[in-house]
């Protein structure tokens, strides 16, 4: 058996709501798989675990919870799959992660909890090796299929986390660690740029496994 000598990279899909995150995941997976490349697609927040189950009925307005708690939730349910993340890339396996820590930062300041407040839970987390904003206006989001329906789904309040993504996006710095895509254009022209972007991680990373923040 060959010697793993690269791990697998971490790549992390982020964004506003509607803003073609899962079906940009489901074409990048389609396109590491068919160049051969061992890949895993995880989706925070995972509404099926017992903390995901909560959360899911929060989101869906059936219950409610402090905006402290259900940030803490959201973490917890990133640290529920932290072990599993690290293993994989370790075993050489990428990583696509359909939203991470990134999101709970931008939604939760975007509330009005203090910023350093909402980092501090997703200290320690495996940092990705690149994080891909995708960028809707929010014209172009308005327009999308099912907006509406969830509970931070308004306008004004998308205005404030798209704001929030790019004070995390400008302390995350440059590096070619965080990427902006204009996500108001066509599926197959984000997808291209995306592609990219992630190409040259598809085979592995010698870099060390970095940790949030
Ligand atoms: N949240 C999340 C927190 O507050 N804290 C946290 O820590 C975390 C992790 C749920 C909510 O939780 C918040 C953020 C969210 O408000 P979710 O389950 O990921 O998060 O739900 P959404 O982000 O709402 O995910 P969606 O699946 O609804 O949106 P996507 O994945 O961004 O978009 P997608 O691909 O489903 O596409 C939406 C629609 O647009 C069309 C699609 O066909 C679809 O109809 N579309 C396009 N149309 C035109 N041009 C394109 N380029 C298009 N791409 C997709
Ligand atoms: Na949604």
């Amino acid at each position: 058996m060959p010697e793993v000598t690269k791990r697998g990279a971490f790549v992390v899909i982020e964004g506003l709501d509607r803003s073609g995150k899962s079906t940009q995941c489901t074409l990048l997976l389609e396109q590491l798989r068919s160049a051969g490349v061992d890949v895993k697609l995880l989706k925070v927040p995972d509404r099926t675990t017992t903390i995901g189950k909560v959360i899911d009925s929060y989101l869906r307005k059936e219950s409610e919870l402090d905006d402290r708690a259900i940030h803490l939730l959201f973490s917890a349910n990133r640290w529920e799959v932290a072990s599993s993340i690290e293993s994989s890339l370790r075993a050489g396996t990428l990583i696509l992660c359909d939203r991470y820590a990134f999101s709970g930062l931008a939604f939760s300041s975007a509330q009005g909890l203090p910023y350093t407040w909402c980092r501090a839970p997703d200290a320690g987390l495996p940092a990705p090796d690149i994080t891909l904003l995708l960028d809707v206006s929010p014209e172009a989001q308005a327009k999308r299929g099912g907006f509406g329906a969830e509970r931070y789904e308004q306008t004004e309040l998308q205005e404030r986390v798209r704001a929030a993504f790019e004070r995390v996006g400008d302390e995350m710095g440059g590096g070619g660690r965080w990427v902006v895509v204009d996500a108001d254009a066509e599926q197959e022209a984000v997808a291209r740029e995306l592609w990219r972007h992630v190409e040259p991680l598809a085979q592995g990373t010698d870099e060390p496994l970095r940790r949030l923040w």
